[in-house]
């Protein structure tokens, strides 16, 4: 049944919908199905994630109507259409009158996506208005936050040079505190890596004192601060609490040196408000494996990385992995710095929509995947700044001479970076950053040919 009589107004324009701040507009990359045709499939979607079907009901009047998604704009020849959600379909919370991101999931993402008439339907944008985004939560704690901890100016206070700790799985507890106390002993970030929780080899409630023991003995070494993400991720909501409330506990007066990981993508929304409503006072650390199966560039569906990381500050994340942008190891484009700007800027540009976030905190991008101190110098150079949490798990447990040389070589690429030296010119005056040439030889001869040369490296 062709329902664009009633699912689409193409006289409707994008201008006047953002003037007016009441629908979410949504940008998707659509196909039908052989023998669809566009508008009819479009205007199908918009029915479908809003208040219809694929058959007319009897129960509809005219309220219904009034709510219903509009699709305003098509392009057929690019396979672009987007539609035009009023707000009022969005389910708010019985408790405080606010918005969820599920809800938002549930509708533009939803039933949509197994569409029989849709062969492929993928978003790439939205846009909330002024009124709704105010709904919801956004980030608690920003990088800001961790700046202030590390002893460092709130503005342009610079790199956070972290790790993950590595191999992923199979340390004991003794292991892998010795592996945390080694890194901090030159960097200041320690992740767990995403699998990381309670296994049987490796008990929470014997690591997380030894970590802590850790964090004392580098900071009582170094004079710095030093931080850990833990990982709270757990099905059970109550799960959740435990471990979070016996981290902080274990941190005790270094509690605030504690930010939070979750499995966001996996867990969902769910998950992350549930970290981001009990502990507002911690530092929300939202990793996303899994994410590929629906933003990776070959997923005909989903949404993508951009769209992710967006509905993450809505959510309140303080900061989320976005990848390298093509410096690393995981998918990834130089220009998915927007990515990066939609969310720590105060107003951004999208593929198709420019966001003001109206005083929304930041969300921090997080690079990670692959990275070194060889690798980051071009990295920063893409993005335009180093503001930024990286962690590296192989680029500081795989450098040559220890965690703590790995740690002190991506500081100074940093620092290479931003004072616009030659890097080899600076590796000369800088043994960690010198070294991390011999330890990542394959990426030194790819970035900087006849580096062995010129730094009188003959093996
Ligand atoms: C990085 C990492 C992260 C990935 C995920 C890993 O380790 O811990 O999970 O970065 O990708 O296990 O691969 P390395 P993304 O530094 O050793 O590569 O950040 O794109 O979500
Ligand atoms: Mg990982």
């Amino acid at each position: 049944m062709d329902q664009s009589n009633r699912y689409s107004d193409l006289s409707l324009k994008e201008e006047d919908l953002i003037k007016g701040d009441k629908h979410i507009l949504v940008a998707y990359h659509m196909q039908p199905a052989a023998g669809y045709g566009y508008l009819e499939t479009a205007s199908h979607i918009a029915a479908e994630s809003s208040t219809g079907t694929n058959v007319e009901v009897c129960t509809t009047d005219d309220f219904t109507k009034g709510v219903d998604a509009l699709v305003y704009f098509i392009d057929e020849a690019k396979g672009v259409m987007k539609v035009a959600y009023p707000i009022e379909l969005f389910d708010r919370n019985m408790t405080d009158g606010r918005a969820m991101l599920v809800s938002f999931l549930t509708l533009a993402i939803g039933n949509n996506q197994g569409q029989g008439d849709v062969k492929c339907l993928k978003m790439h944008d939205f846009w909330v208005p002024r009124q709704f985004l105010r709904l919801f939560d956004g980030p608690s704690k920003d990088i800001t936050d961790l700046w202030e901890i590390l002893g460092r100016p709130r503005v342009d206070g610079g790199y956070i040079a972290g790790t993950i700790i590595k191999p992923k799985l199979g340390l004991r507890p003794e292991p892998f505190a010795k592996a945390a106390y080694q890194f901090w002993l030159g960097g200041d970030f320690i992740k767990n890596d995403e699998p990381q929780g309670n296994q049987i080899f490796c008990p929470a409630k014997k690591v997380y004192p030894l970590v802590y023991d850790a964090m004392k003995r580098a900071m009582d070494e170094t004079g710095q601060a030093k931080i850990f993400s833990a990982n709270i991720t757990a099905d059970d909501h109550y799960e959740m609490l435990a471990r979070a409330d016996f981290i902080l506990e274990t941190f005790g007066p270094d509690a605030n040196k504690v930010a939070f990981l979750v499995d966001g993508y996996v867990g969902g929304p769910g998950m992350v408000t549930t970290a981001r409503r009990q502990y507002p006072d911690q530092y929300l650390h939202y990793h996303r494996a899994g994410h590929g199966a629906v933003t990776s560039p070959s997923a005909l569906r989903g949404y993508t990385a951009f769209v992710l990381s967006k509905m993450s500050r809505l959510q309140g994340a303080s900061g989320i992995h976005v990848g390298t942008m093509g410096y690393g190891k995981m998918e990834g484009e130089n220009d998915d710095r927007n990515i990066a700007y939609m969310i720590e800027r105060d107003s951004a540009d999208g593929p198709y929509f420019h966001q003001e976030w109206y005083g929304m905190k930041p969300t921090t991008p997080i690079i990670s995947g692959g990275m070194n101190a060889l690798r980051l110098p071009g990295f920063f150079e893409n993005l335009g700044h180093g503001n930024v949490i990286n962690t590296s798990g192989g680029g500081s447990y795989g450098h040559i001479d220890s965690p703590a040389a790995g740690a002190i070589s991506l500081r100074q690429s940093f620092e290479c970076w931003k004072s616009g030296a030659d890097p080899i010119e600076f590796a000369k005056e800088h043994k960690e950053f010198a070294r991390a040439f011999e330890s990542f030889p394959g990426d030194a001869d790819k970035i900087f040919p006849g580096w062995r040369e010129k730094l009188g490296v003959h093996k």
